[in-house]
């Protein structure tokens, strides 16, 4: 039987600009990825999302998350799922600042280093960046193989 646990996975965009940070540590360490991580307890997916870009990011949301996905991921030989909440920052203060975890940089969204990315990303990003939602499941060999995916656009959750 498959155990999911809950974690989040935050944009921060500007224009033709987007935020992603190197993963300096833990999961995914030596990808560029949006801002995320578990949801604790005590927390909904939205507020947990709002915390994980301030830690990582060092920016904080303005106007609230807006959610733009769902994914499930599953490793091979791994009985626990990661449940991904993807969400969009409405706007934000401050100014990304390397954190422990994570160095952020601004990446134009016609030339993301998806090479450097989870192989996941430029499949559903695309749906993303021109203002859609999708929900998707991935299952993995390793960290570097996807052994088979579903992935479709939705109008809402
Ligand atoms: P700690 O232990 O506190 O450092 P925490 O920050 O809570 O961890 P973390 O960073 O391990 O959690 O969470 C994993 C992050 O990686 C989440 O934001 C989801 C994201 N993620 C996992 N698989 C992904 C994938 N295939 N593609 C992607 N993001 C993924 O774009
Ligand atoms: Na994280
Ligand atoms: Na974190």
């Amino acid at each position: 039987e498959l155990t999911k646990k809950l974690f989040t996975l935050a944009f921060i965009r500007e224009g033709n600009r987007l935020l992603l940070g190197y993963k300096k540590r833990g999961f995914g360490q030596g990808r560029w990825n949006a801002f995320g991580g578990k949801v604790e307890a005590g927390e909904t997916p939205e507020e947990a999302a709002v915390r994980e870009v301030q830690e990582e990011a060092g920016v904080m949301v303005v106007g609230g998350v807006e959610k733009v996905g769902e994914l499930l991921f599953t490793f091979e030989g791994d009985p626990t799922a990661m449940h991904v909440m993807v969400f969009s920052a409405r706007g934000y203060t401050g100014t990304p600042t390397e954190s422990e975890e994570m160095k952020p940089q601004w990446f134009s969204v016609d030339s993301l280093p998806y090479s450097l990315m989870w192989p996941d990303d430029e499949l559903w990003y695309p749906i993303y960046l021109r203002g859609g939602k999708f929900r998707g499941r991935f299952h993995f060999q390793g960290h570097d193989k996807i052994l088979s995916e579903k992935l479709e656009e939705v109008q809402t959750f």
